[in-house]
């Protein structure tokens, strides 16, 4: 093996912080594992929340609303079904993504589609104070419609950004990154990371060596916290196989004011939210008198 190959990075990115996401309740009766939003890693620049969510009806996330920053849902088993104040409603199924842009303000559900247990990964991603105030904006894609590459082993579902020579359809406002990867045992992946971008890994399944050869394997449901550098490294050295998503996103390097699902700048702009949301103003207008059915 040529030592390139072994290390193809001038600054390769190495394991910073590892957090274990525990399991608590959220919404009306479903099940988190929340890796970013908890105490131990209360965010990690532009991204607010990571919950990899698992609902059985009648547990779900009823009518509540967000202004400020995007929601990314992206499905592992089973489907969710949407519904917003202004009418919109779809069901995202496993595979399926939506990319929802709260921008000035969206009340909305997010229930179970169908008995059994329901599976995704939700991650909050923060918006600049100049978008903030943005019109809604929703990007749904299928399962099918996601650029999927497979190459020595290694599989990748690229959702937002770019991987092996492969882009998504989906426009990011701030500039993110988000790769689905499945290793089967003894691939190596190493994956170019833009410079400057905070970037971490969740583990979804099997366990992996990341960083560099030496390390001990991180199994599932851990927050791998990444340092700065231009790449990254993963080996799967188990006889299973390993899967997890690589997020990354360009720092906005500004200040977070955060009640909730509102998400500001500053303390005063939290509390116009609130009357905003209280007096359905403001771009809560819609939500006087709308229930989700
Ligand atoms: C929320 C409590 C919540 N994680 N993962 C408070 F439960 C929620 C919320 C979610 C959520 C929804 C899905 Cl589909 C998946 C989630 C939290 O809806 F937004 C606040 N503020
Ligand atoms: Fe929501």
């Amino acid at each position: 093996m040529s030592v390139l190959h072994q290390c193809p990075f001038n600054s390769p990115r190495l394991v910073m912080n590892k957090v274990l996401s525990k399991s608590q309740h959220e919404g009306d009766g479903a099940v988190v594992r929340r890796g970013i939003g908890r105490s131990e890693l209360p965010r990690l620049d532009p991204f607010l929340m990571l919950d990899y969510f698992s609902v059985t009806p009648p547990a779900g996330f009823p009518d509540h609303p967000h202004r400020g920053f995007e929601t990314v849902t992206y499905m592992l088993q089973g489907g969710i079904t949407h519904q917003d104040f202004a009418g919109r409603k779809g069901t995202i199924r496993t595979g399926d993504v939506q990319w929802m842009t709260a921008g000035r303000g969206i009340v909305h559900s997010e229930m179970p589609a169908g008995a059994g247990t329901h599976k995704g990964i939700q991650l909050w991603i923060n918006l600049s104070a100049r978008e903030k105030m943005i019109e809604p904006n929703y990007q749904e894609l299928l399962s099918e419609d996601i650029p999927t590459a497979e190459e020595d082993g290694v599989e990748v579902k690229v959702i937002a950004g770019e991987s092996m020579g492969l882009h998504s359809p989906v426009y990011t406002r701030t500039p993110t990154m988000f790769l689905d990867f499945t290793l089967n045992p003894g691939a190596e992946l190493h994956q170019t990371i833009p410079h400057s971008w905070n970037a971490f890994v969740y583990v979804i399944d099997g366990e992996g060596v990341f960083g560099f050869q030496g390390c001990t394997p991180i199994t599932s449901h851990h927050v791998l916290v990444l340092s700065l550098g231009d790449g990254v490294s993963v080996w799967n050295k188990s006889s299973n196989a390993l899967r997890f998503v690589l997020i990354g996103g360009q720092p906005l390097n500004e200040p977070v004011a955060q009640y909730g699902p509102f998400v500001m700048n500053t303390q005063s702009e939290i509390e116009k939210t609130i009357q905003d949301y209280h007096y359905s103003k403001n771009g809560f207008e819609n939500g006087k008198s709308w229930r989700s059915q």
